[in-house]
């Protein structure tokens, strides 16, 4: 029914602007993942129709990183400050484009971008979190793990995991001893990453982004499974200490400095990487009690929505439900409990929006 009415209804000749990032990693990666569940020729056609109206935000670019917005009937392009993962969160979706139509541009397309952005890292081989993608300057001196950086250190490692290519990996552990080096912190036993000057290293702040809990589990991808591990048990701390996650927490103060909760899957995630390198039932529980209090807390009557306040007794509900949490923590959750044979637990691939490329 969903193949029939995307043949029917979808078409992207619309004279609107949409947002690179998000479309490519929700749609191009979306049609793509259905086209390799289904082998149904249209969704490959409307992935490469999709990604073609795309593709000015990147031609266009006089540095290759692409433009944050972009029409897709026109192909006008707007937005030169851009953020490391708006500019470096394609390979996957690009490559594997690339590979199913034999047209190897949209990799190289997706590369360039990225490593224009790895290229223009600090001598410390942090970087900022803003840039001009027309000149190339830093707008902001903020390194981060959390966004609007997250998903570019990820799709390095995805860039290596699916294509082999040993400039990803390169790139991958030149970010990762840094990151290691300048910002892993441990108080009170628990491991964070604070954000710092991207040149000297220095601490700015020590907020945590919920949306940073990915990073435990490409920590373990990546081959470190001890910080992969503690960085893990330090939102479990959290998650065992409010029941759900803030969507910010100062660890410092060691209390939430932003109180809802946007029914993120960067925790389930991570509980997923770190069980499919290690199928330890320990990483289970931690997703169970993540699914048993969104579903204490999140329910409403129509569906599950956000949280206004989480510090509030009884929680203050809000009233929407995000795409990703179809796309990811449903999915997680599944594959973490279901053991289906649908799904190969030792050769797989899921992009950054739970996307599966691989192992269907
Ligand atoms: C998702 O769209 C993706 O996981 C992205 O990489 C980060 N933000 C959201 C979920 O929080």
């Amino acid at each position: 029914e969903g193949i029939r009415w995307i043949a029917d209804n979808l078409h992207f000749d619309i004279d609107g602007e949409v947002q690179v990032f998000e479309t490519g990693i929700r749609m191009v990666g979306g049609l793509l993942s259905g086209w390799f569940g289904t082998r149904e020729k249209k969704l490959l056609a409307l992935a490469k129709d999709l990604a073609d109206r795309l593709s000015p935000a990147f031609t266009k670019s006089p540095t290759g990183m692409p433009y944050r917005f972009v029409n897709l009937e026109t192909g006008a392009v707007r937005d030169n400050q851009s953020f490391p993962a708006e500019i470096g969160t394609y390979i996957p979706e690009w490559g594997m484009l690339g590979k199913e139509v034999c047209d190897k541009r949209y990799f190289d397309m997706a590369k360039r971008a990225v490593t224009a952005l790895f290229d223009r890292r600090s001598k410390i081989d942090l970087v900022a979190d803003t840039i001009d993608i027309e000149t190339g300057a830093w707008i902001s001196r903020r390194a981060s793990v959390g966004p609007p950086t997250d998903s570019y250190f990820e799709y390095l490692w995805d860039g290596w995991q699916l294509f082999g290519d040993p400039d990803f990996k390169h790139m991958y552990d030149v970010h990762a001893a840094a990151i290691a080096k300048y910002q892993a912190h441990e108080v009170n036993g628990h491991l964070w990453f604070p954000q710092v000057d991207f040149e000297t290293g220095a601490v700015l702040d020590h907020h945590q982004s919920e949306l940073a809990a990915f990073y435990a589990g490409l920590l373990g991808q990546g081959g470190d499974m001890e910080r992969g591990n503690a960085y893990l048990d330090s939102w479990g701390y959290v998650q065992a200490r409010y029941g759900v996650l803030p969507e910010g927490y100062d660890y410092l103060k060691a209390a939430p400095d932003r109180v809802t909760n946007e029914l993120r899957p960067e925790f389930a995630d991570s509980c997923l990487n770190l069980f499919l390198l290690d199928p330890n039932d320990r990483y289970r529980e931690l997703a169970r009690v993540h699914f048993e209090k969104m579903k204490e807390t999140s329910r409403a009557p129509y569906g599950f929505t956000i949280i206004d306040d989480i510090t509030s007794s009884p929680m203050k509900q809000g009233d929407s439900c995000p795409g990703y949490w179809w796309s990811e923590q449903m999915k997680y959750y599944w594959l973490l409990f279901s053991n289906t044979d649908r799904f190969d637990y030792k050769n797989n691939y899921l992009s950054t929006e739970g996307n599966v490329f691989v192992g269907l």
